[in-house]
């Protein structure tokens, strides 16, 4: 698996699962587990620490609320983590996304939008690193891109 998807709770995975459509989508393997940085906490030092020999290349984790998940596992590991702030219930995920994008200087976290599209975001970025150094991944993206472009470019109309 080359890419760790992993969430607070299994309350994320209506968005998490985002993520994982992209990675399907580009061709892409994965592994998608519940790791909570409060309620698992040491079942996420020793996720973290074990990704990167368990051939692991980029983490994606989401998380809601104060959501610590995504800074605590870039500190366990040096691969990159990609958060993702999930939509809470009581500030829409402006927690979230606090939360995760504030990271002091020396642990660094890329921080994607509140939701499905932060999701899905993560996704096409995880493999757009991955894509630096395979080709095959290089090529699903250009062909996601062309795709998507050709779709707008036939379908002008916002009425039909
Ligand atoms: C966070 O708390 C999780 O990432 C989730 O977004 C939020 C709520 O979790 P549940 O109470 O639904 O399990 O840790």
């Amino acid at each position: 698996m080359k890419v760790g998807i992993i969430m607070g709770s299994k309350s994320d995975w209506p968005t998490m699962q985002h993520a994982a459509e992209m990675l399907d989508q580009l061709g892409v393997s994965y592994e998608t587990k519940v790791v909570s940085a409060h309620r698992t906490p040491h079942l996420l030092a020793e996720y973290a620490e074990s990704a990167k020999d368990r051939g692991i290349k980029v983490i994606i984790a989401g998380a809601g609320g104060a959501a610590h998940l995504p800074g605590m596992t870039a500190a366990f590991t040096p691969l990159p983590v990609l958060g993702v702030p999930v939509q809470s219930k009581a500030l829409s995920g402006q927690d979230s996304l606090l939360s995760i994008v504030q990271m002091p200087k020396g642990i660094a976290v890329g921080t994607l939008a509140i939701g499905t599209a932060g999701a899905a975001n993560a996704g096409l970025l995880a493999a757009q690193i991955l894509a630096t150094h395979d080709e095959k991944v290089m090529e699903a993206i250009e062909t996601f891109r062309t795709n998507q472009t050709d779709t707008i470019l036939n379908n002008p109309n916002p009425q039909d």
